[in-house]
């Protein structure tokens, strides 16, 4: 075998890369090829095996319960677990109640490091406090906090209790905030005083009373004080202070942990689809403990001695499973930042790589991009040579990316660039630290999955070919449904009729490698943030002066894409000058903030007379995109005029 310096030749048109010895020796996957035939020929076997490496109340019966009529997929039927037993008291009863559970580091620097025993101890009095609230087993919390130890807490606790948490990215508007609660219909809002980005405040607390104001289930907001400890909570209004319900509660005791079943849901994630509404993906504890824990195992190979330092925001799925679930079901040392990649300074995820000897560092395109652009100085002045492994999610990383990110980090490292999605919960479509690896593919699928490329009607496509990516089998944690919309879950299983349809095309190589290309469908990525291009369309046409409004993504060096929308003004809303109009694209991409939050507002604004439209009045935003860019307009024959 080849060491990691020298590609192999021959392999399409990119080289290909084999592990470091080191990585090799000692990965819990050693041979890819073996444990996948043998997880897809006996699909419960492999899954059922992998379930009794953690703990259970009562034993499951079988390991999957399929019915093609509805496409639910009920994994370990009849077993009862719970995720925080398995990510908390399982740790700390096999003596590793010392071991450093989260290391956080705040906006501005500051540092908090807990224990797996701190952090049982602090879930088990929040689940006292939230049982003194009470709250039950099925209702909902919903969760707009800043990227804090808090969050991680409350995510447990809930998980614990059988409370279904829906945890609310903390950049998004009021707007956005209300229109999640008021479809979560949550008896509880968790938020804090404030929240800190390159050192400004964000205002959550003055955003959350607003949203929360109409919605009638929510009894109690639990205030998190985390810029001053001694804010003032408005008790009038059920508001209670995080601090003093944990004080409150210190000398307790242990809280049992509600058992969980195949139906129980774990949590609410709200995410953007092809209409205006985003869709409340629903996850059930036990399928989704089994596939996070497992692919958090292999992927990033996780070991005791690990430090692991994923970039996301638990706001988002890459919180849930790969900062918070997966990670602490792996008895892991999880590094957690918050603030942003280039403040105080662009060095600072380097910084901190070299202060707590990151191992494995899990990061994403836009923000390697960006490190690009701030040059290869500030990798370079820090000691990296902790760092075994590296990994990369949310959108395709170009191999140009990929290369400078294995550079800068020695040039030995693998990296595990991880395909999946809201909806899949866990990794899809992925390396393992011992499989070879072509920069910018997310290589084969991980054991116990099935992937394929299909056309419109789910034939399958020669390799070279683009088409669709498509799940032919159920996998552990797959999403249960669609909050409150089983049409909306259905759609995902009927429109290639029996699989999964990810939204994604892809092509698949002659040695079987994927290649992951983009949505097909009205979903964007911006910075690795998934948009619904009707969202922002609806928060358009909501200013007083849109009268129409179509929204594209571009391709964009540094997010990936971008979003330009093309607007048509309402009569007599038209500027008369520069000036006007600049201030009026202004005002509408403020509007837009105001509506969504500031990843969604558009990075371009185009006045236009007309759109594109089918004679059925449907948008062709296809053909607004093709004529952007210079590119075939496809077939047009609907076209209105
Ligand atoms: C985990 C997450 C899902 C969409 C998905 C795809 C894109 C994610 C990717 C990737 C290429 C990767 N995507 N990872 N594309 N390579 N490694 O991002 O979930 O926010 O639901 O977005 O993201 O387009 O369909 P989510």
């Amino acid at each position: 075998m080849s060491t990691s310096h020298e590609p192999t030749p021959g392999m399409e048109k990119h080289p290909l890369f084999h592990p470091p010895e080191e990585t090799l020796r000692n990965a819990h996957v050693q041979d890819y090829v073996k444990v996948y035939q043998e997880s897809i020929d006996d699909p419960a076997g492999f899954w059922g095996r992998i379930a009794t490496e953690l703990e259970w109340f009562t034993p499951w019966t079988s390991v999957l319960d399929w019915d093609p009529q509805t496409y639910t997929g009920r994994w370990f039927p009849g077993g009862t677990t719970n995720i925080s037993h398995n990510a908390l008291d399982r740790h700390v009863a096999k003596g590793y109640g010392n071991k450093v559970a989260l290391i956080w580091s705040g906006d501005s620097g500051e540092e908090r490091v807990i224990t797996y025993s701190q952090l049982l101890d602090s879930v088990e009095r929040l689940c006292h406090g939230l049982h003194s609230l009470g709250l039950e087993k099925g209702d909902r919390v919903s969760i707009f906090l800043p990227p804090t130890p808090e969050q991680v807490i409350s995510m447990l606790a809930c998980a614990r209790m059988g409370l279904i948490h829906s945890v609310v990215f903390s950049g998004f508007s009021e707007a956005a905030l209300k229109s999640r609660m008021e479809d979560a219909q949550p008896k509880l809002l968790i938020t804090a005083d404030a929240g800190f980005r390159r050192g400004k405040e964000i205002p959550l607390l003055q955003t959350a009373r607003a949203a929360r104001t109409g919605i009638l289930s929510i009894r109690n907001t639990l205030v998190v004080r985390r810029k001053d400890p001694r804010f003032p909570v408005d008790a009038s209004s059920g508001e209670k202070a995080f601090d003093e319900l944990l004080e409150k509660n210190r000398k307790k005791g242990s809280f049992p942990p509600a058992p969980m079943g195949a139906d129980d849901p774990l949590f609410i994630l709200y995410t953007s689809g092809t209409t205006g509404k985003p869709k409340g993906i629903v996850h059930v504890q036990p399928g989704y403990m089994v596939g996070t824990y497992l692919t958090t195992r292999w992927v990033f190979d996780i070991r005791d001695s690990d430090v692991y330092f994923c970039v996301a925001d638990p706001g988002w799925i890459t919180g849930h499973s790969y900062i918070v679930y997966g990670p602490l079901l792996n008895r892991t040392t999880v590094l957690m930042a918050e603030g942003a990649p280039d403040w105080p300074d662009p060095g600072r995820w380097w910084k901190l790589i070299e202060k707590y000897r990151v191992t494995v560092f899990y990061s994403t395109p836009t923000a390697v991009r960006l490190q690009m652009r701030h040059g290869e100085k500030w990798p370079s002045g820090h000691d990296l040579s902790s760092l075994r492994l590296l990994g990369s999610v949310g959108e395709p990383i170009n191999p140009e990316a990929w290369m400078w990110f294995r550079n800068v980090t020695g040039g030995r490292l693998p990296i595990m660039d991880t395909w999946w999605q809201t909806e899949t919960g866990m990794h899809m479509i992925t390396p393992l630290p011992a499989t070879p690896l072509v920069p910018g593919s997310a290589t084969k699928p991980f054991p116990g999955v099935e992937v394929d490329i299909v056309d419109k009607n789910g034939n399958p496509v020669p390799d070279g070919e683009s088409g669709l990516v498509v799940i032919k089998k159920p996998w552990p944690a797959m999403f249960r449904t669609v909050f409150k919309d089983p049409d909306r879950y259905r759609q995902y299983w009927t429109e290639i009729p029996g699989m999964y349809f990810s939204g994604d095309s892809a092509r698949r190589d002659s040695s079987g490698f994927y290649h992951l290309i983009g949505r097909i469908d009205d979903v964007i990525k911006v910075a690795g943030h998934r948009l619904g291009t009707a969202e922002v369309e609806s928060a358009l046409v909501s200013h007083p002066a849109v009268a129409e409004a179509a929204v594209i993504g571009k391709p964009d060096s540094l997010k990936g894409e971008s979003l330009k929308a093309f607007v048509i003004l309402r009569q007599g809303k038209k500027p008369e000058t520069e000036e006007e109009l600049s201030s009026l694209r202004k005002d509408i991409r403020h509007h837009v903030r105001e509506e969504l939050g500031a990843i969604a507002q558009p990075d371009e604004i185009e006045i236009t007379d007309w759109l594109p439209k089918t004679r059925s009045g449907k948008i062709m935003r296809r053909v607004l995109r093709a004529r952007e860019l210079g590119l075939p307009e496809g077939d047009t024959s609907t076209l209105e005029d």
